[in-house]
């Protein structure tokens, strides 16, 4: 089937019989479920895509770090900080994998972030939400990388090496991320009326913009299309989060918690959770920098990268003093 489609020229797929024999041989090649490396020849779409794609991926790995670092100095026990702090320094790990697979396409990190600093570039919609309470680090932690796992799993068979293999480690950890907001779940939900109250008011803020981290639905959807001609999506939007309502579930009742969504019904025929569509006004509304935390979300990022400029400066002139060194010594 995906022989059939090729490259994003911005305006759709080109048939087949339109591809240059480059391009049908690239295509070929994504068919065979060959890697392309950074070296391959590859049609631009391609590239453009993956640097859209990984470094939207990557950014919001490290704004994704600020709600919960929010939390890690009111943390309720030390052993809960231990693991939170273990966690999100996890998540800027993956943002720097995913910002050096991003680069191998031919775009530097500063460009990136200058790109996500102008608002060129996107970063997960779920991480303009804000965490309110302590039960908000279960939901994230369940909810958020459990939505992340899923998108992230079949991602580890992507067409393009770096990023496959990136979302080999990232996957491993972000099991540990969902097991430790379930474990936090399961401990708010099992404790006092008013942990409980808690517990389910997370699940009522997170869920529906949980289910927003897929992506528009695939009617909507711009670039699924011609992603998963490439390889470089492997599912469309609406499989996932229809996997990821389907698995979430039964995880809601074993809580004890409900779901907040009145028409949740198991379809018996289709085998799967018959669900409500997330309101996607809201969702294009936080896109545009409307949603509750997008501005300050963005300054975090701006401070950062402002305040860290003396240390970029001074590895460069440490690199340039290096180099000259070595010259100097040849
Ligand atoms: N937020 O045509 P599509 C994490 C944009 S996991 C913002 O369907 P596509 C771990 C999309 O970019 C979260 N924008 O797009 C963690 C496009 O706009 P553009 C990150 C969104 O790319 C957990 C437009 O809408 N995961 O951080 C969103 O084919 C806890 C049309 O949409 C990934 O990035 C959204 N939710 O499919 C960290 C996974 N959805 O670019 C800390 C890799 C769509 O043309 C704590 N990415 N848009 O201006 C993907 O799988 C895809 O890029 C999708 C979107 C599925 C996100």
């Amino acid at each position: 089937m995906y022989a059939q489609m090729v490259r994003s020229t911005g305006k759709g797929i080109t048939p087949r019989e339109e591809m240059s024999a480059q391009e049908r041989a690239f295509q070929d090649r994504v068919d065979r479920d060959d890697r392309i490396e950074p070296r391959d020849w590859m049609p631009e779409g391609y590239r453009k895509t993956l640097i859209r794609q990984i470094g939207q991926h990557a950014h919001s790995e490290i704004v994704g770090q600020l709600p919960e670092g929010n939390w890690i100095t009111r943390a309720p026990t030390l052993e809960r900080k231990t693991i939170l702090l273990a966690k999100v320094q996890d998540e800027a790990g993956h943002g720097l994998y995913l910002y050096a697979a991003a680069e191998t396409p031919g775009v530097s990190r500063d460009e990136m972030t200058e790109d996500l600093l102008s608002g060129r570039m996107k970063y997960s919609s779920i991480f303009n939400y804000p965490t309110l309470t302590w039960a908000d680090m279960g939901a994230v932690g369940w909810l958020v990388d459990g939505a992340a796992i899923m998108n992230q799993v079949p991602l580890q068979r992507t067409s393009y090496g770096p990023y496959a293999r990136a979302m080999v480690r990232i996957c491993k950890e972000e099991s540990f991320h969902q097991r430790q907001g379930y474990d936090i779940m399961m401990k708010m939900a099992q404790g006092s009326p008013e942990q409980r109250r808690m517990a389910q008011d997370a699940l009522d803020r997170f869920w529906y913009p949980s289910l927003m981290m897929f992506g528009p639905s695939d009617a909507e959807s711009v670039h699924s299309a011609q992603s998963m001609a490439w390889k470089i999506k492997i599912n469309t939007n609406d499989e996932l989060r229809q996997k990821f309502v389907d698995q979430t579930v039964p995880q809601a009742e074993y809580l004890g918690l409900t779901v907040p969504d009145e028409h949740l019904t198991w379809n018996e025929e289709r085998g799967h959770y018959d669900f409500s569509q997330p309101d996607w006004n809201e969702f294009f509304d936080v896109l545009k920098g409307n949603g509750p935390c997008n501005t300050d979300r963005l300054a975090a990022r701006r401070k950062a990268w402002d305040e860290g400029a003396w240390v970029r400066e001074g590895l460069l002139a440490h690199a340039r003093k290096k180099a000259a060194r070595h010259t100097a010594a040849e």
